[in-house]
């Protein structure tokens, strides 16, 4: 006979229950802990540190027993976690790729070795979809379009002005970068008057959007009437650029960015960002269900979006006490 999961399960519960009323004691019968590898990108933003905590805390609360690898934003150091993991026969793989393609080979391997893998976060780019489980993560076209469509309607201030947009990237083949790029593009589409005059990569952190906006600066000085950053703390980090280069940023210069971090509350409150698209880290109560769910045999939607909103400066004073990271 054929061993599934399920059926060694079964075996397992079924003689649990023998032991325990044998015994007379339930404590004779302790589920054994569901293990978890978890591939993290990195910690290059306040969205990830907020992410890493989130499924330390919910692993912990939920009694999942956590393998955790910080791959310092690098693919080959996930390709290894991702392998280490299959090596050490843990019960589910999650993480968060931090580029879109290149999976197939060490998704295959998983696979092989009958281990689920489920993606937070950020998507990838195979063709066999049954390489992973599940997909739970935002939307990022949708953020795009949300950024391009607060853009729009302040358009509408000034219906006969030129804004020239400056963009900030997010790392390069990253599923956020592409996609919120994507979608600000489609959205701003409708009113030629929008126009993107420089598009870099921040690699969505602090320094490199500050040095990128530093040389946009440079290059475009007051012609710049926009900045359109793929996440907050390189909005944060070109705002310092801005004002060193005695312009004033949410002013002179619109900031429109996205994951509502605390930080970017604070440079609202500040009146120096103009508006955040609101992107949620808090991922870990919801991966740990799921992969109790997978490892259970139960099916699970290939997709799981997050819900989010808009937050305009006009009210990141009331809303600055309800954020949680
Ligand atoms: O927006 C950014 C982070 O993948 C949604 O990664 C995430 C992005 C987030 O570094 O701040």
């Amino acid at each position: 006979m054929k061993l599934t999961r399920r059926t060694v399960l079964g075996r397992a519960l079924a003689l649990g229950f023998a032991v325990c009323s044998m015994a007379g004691s339930s404590a004779a019968f302790a589920a054994k802990p569901l293990v978890m590898g978890f591939s993290q990108v990195g910690a290059e933003s306040e969205w990830r540190t907020a992410n890493t905590a989130s499924i330390k805390d919910a692993a912990k609360k939920d009694g999942v027993t956590l393998k955790f690898a910080d791959a310092q934003q690098k693919q080959e150091n996930q390709v290894k976690a991702i392998r280490s993991f299959i090596a050490q026969k843990v019960d589910v793989i999650a993480f968060s790729p931090v580029v879109e393609s290149g999976w197939d080979t060490v998704l295959q391997e998983a696979k092989a070795a009958k281990i689920p893998v489920i993606l937070t976060d950020r998507a990838v780019n195979v063709t066999d979809k049954s390489l992973y489980v599940t997909f739970i993560g935002s939307d990022f076209v949708e953020e795009g379009h949300r950024a391009g469509r607060w853009l729009l309607e302040r358009a509408k201030k000034t219906p006969d002005a030129t804004l020239n947009i400056v963009e900030l990237q997010g790392t390069v083949g990253s599923a956020p970068a592409i996609d919120r790029k994507a979608g600000f593009e489609q959205e701003i589409a409708s009113n030629p008057k929008l126009k993107i005059i420089r598009s870099q990569t921040g690699d969505f952190t602090r320094a490199k959007g500050k040095e990128v906006m530093e040389a946009f600066l440079k290059a475009e000085g007051k012609k710049i009437n926009v900045l359109y950053a793929h996440n907050d703390d390189m909005a944060i980090g070109a705002i310092q650029a801005i004002e060193e280069a005695g312009l004033k940023p949410g002013t002179d210069i619109i900031v429109v960015s996205i994951d509502g971090v605390k930080g970017a509350f604070e440079a609202m409150i500040a009146g120096k960002l103009n508006v955040t698209v609101e992107c949620s880290p808090l991922l870990g109560p919801q991966l740990m269900q799921i992969a109790r769910d997978v490892v259970a045999g139960k099916p699970v939607p290939k997709r799981i979006t997050t819900e989010e909103g808009v937050f305009p400066a006009e009210v990141a004073a009331k809303e600055f006490p309800n954020r949680k990271y």
